[in-house]
């Protein structure tokens, strides 16, 4: 009896301790949901989960009035990003938007298509530096991949379309999981997600832009930014090609000019929109870790689009609220920055 209320008020004590000094320990999540490298799956895994996401282009809306272009609840994914996306790109909760936006997409990956892990993610740094010509890495394996470029295509005349240097692509992938026979991209090229457009995936491969964009040394010098204002506006660095820029690279290098990879309001049209942003999720959190629990408090960077001189208005803080549509309630970024939290509860192996 003795030794049990002893232990009790030791244990108290120690909670109440732990409270005072903003321990995480009280609220850690126990069994992390494991996000692994694609390469590390085994092949029954990768096609199981290749499966998963066939199957939620399959399953039916379930929020018609909110995203009323979206016919597969893979669709409302795409759908929130298209409504989205002048809101959460060149601003300083790009990443922090995403990361809640992955989440949701494993949940739903999770609880409505039998997947068991975490979303895989893609480490293209290990491809980007082989002598393997990007047409043959596995990731795109027609088996236990994603399946291919598409054939080249000449731009249209009088094209808008962002000009990809050293594009080689641009029709619909001919291989592998996702052809058009048995998966279909439902919304885009418009930016409204109101319009339904079941179409092949396409893809239209730059190695140039790859090789060049996603090299280890510019995964290195994101990771040596900092704060993180710094660090975010190096994740998603200037739309052009006079600095390296791993999250356009690897847009661009898949998408190109025509695919919908390079798409950035439809880019979550591609399924491999997903293992490419699980990657920089991967760094953000690299970069959370050098310094905690000090960066899971630093947020800065412009509220509005390319205003990093908030010329148009100020900087995010930790209250600041973002939300996916139908997809997930409002929260604040303070919610969003731990992914040890019991609430969100996934890790990176
Ligand atoms: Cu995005």
């Amino acid at each position: 009896m003795f030794a049990f209320r002893f232990s009790s008020v030791l244990l108290l004590a120690l909670s109440l301790a732990a409270e005072v000094l903003g321990s995480p320990t009280t609220s850690t999540c126990r069994n992390p949901i494991k996000r692994k490298e694609w390469r590390a799956l085994s092949r029954g895994e990768k096609k199981n989960y290749l499966k998963a996401v066939q199957c939620l282009g399959r399953k039916p809306a379930k929020f018609n009035a909110d995203i009323p272009g979206a016919t597969s609840r893979f669709d409302e994914f795409q759908g929130v990003h298209i409504q989205q996306t002048e809101r959460i790109h060149f601003v300083g909760a790009f990443a922090i938007w995403h990361r809640y936006y992955l989440m949701e997409f494993e949940r739903a990956l999770r609880t409505e298509c039998g997947w068991k892990a975490g979303i895989p993610y893609w480490d293209w740094t290990i491809d980007a530096e082989s002598d393997i010509p990007m047409e043959e890495w596995s990731i795109f394996n027609s088996d236990d991949g994603f399946g291919g470029n598409g054939p080249y295509m000449d731009l249209p005349a009088n094209s808008t379309l962002f000009p990809v240097p050293g594009r080689t692509g641009g029709g619909c992938v001919p291989d592998g999981p996702f052809t058009a026979d048995k998966f279909l991209v439902g919304l885009g090229p418009s930016h409204n997600a109101s319009i339904a457009n079941p179409h092949c995936l396409k893809r239209d491969f730059s190695p140039e832009v790859v090789k060049y964009n996603l090299q280890k040394a510019t995964w290195n010098e994101v990771l040596e930014q900092s704060n993180f204002g710094r660090f975010a506006k190096r994740l998603e660095a200037e739309p052009n090609w006079t600095t390296t820029n791993i999250h356009g690279g690897g847009h661009f290098g898949i998408g190109g000019s025509m695919g919908d990879m390079g798409d950035s309001y439809n880019s979550p049209g591609d399924p491999l929109f997903y293992q490419h942003h699980a990657n920089l999720d991967r760094l953000f959190w690299d970069w959370q870790k050098i310094s905690l629990p000090a960066r899971l408090k630093d947020v800065s960077g412009p509220i509005y689009m390319f205003d990093y001189a908030n010329a148009v208005g100020g900087n995010i803080t930790l209250d600041f609220e973002i939300n996916l549509g139908p997809l997930g309630k409002t929260k604040k970024l303070k919610e969003l920055m731990d992914i040890r939290q019991k609430d969100i509860c996934y890790t990176y192996v």
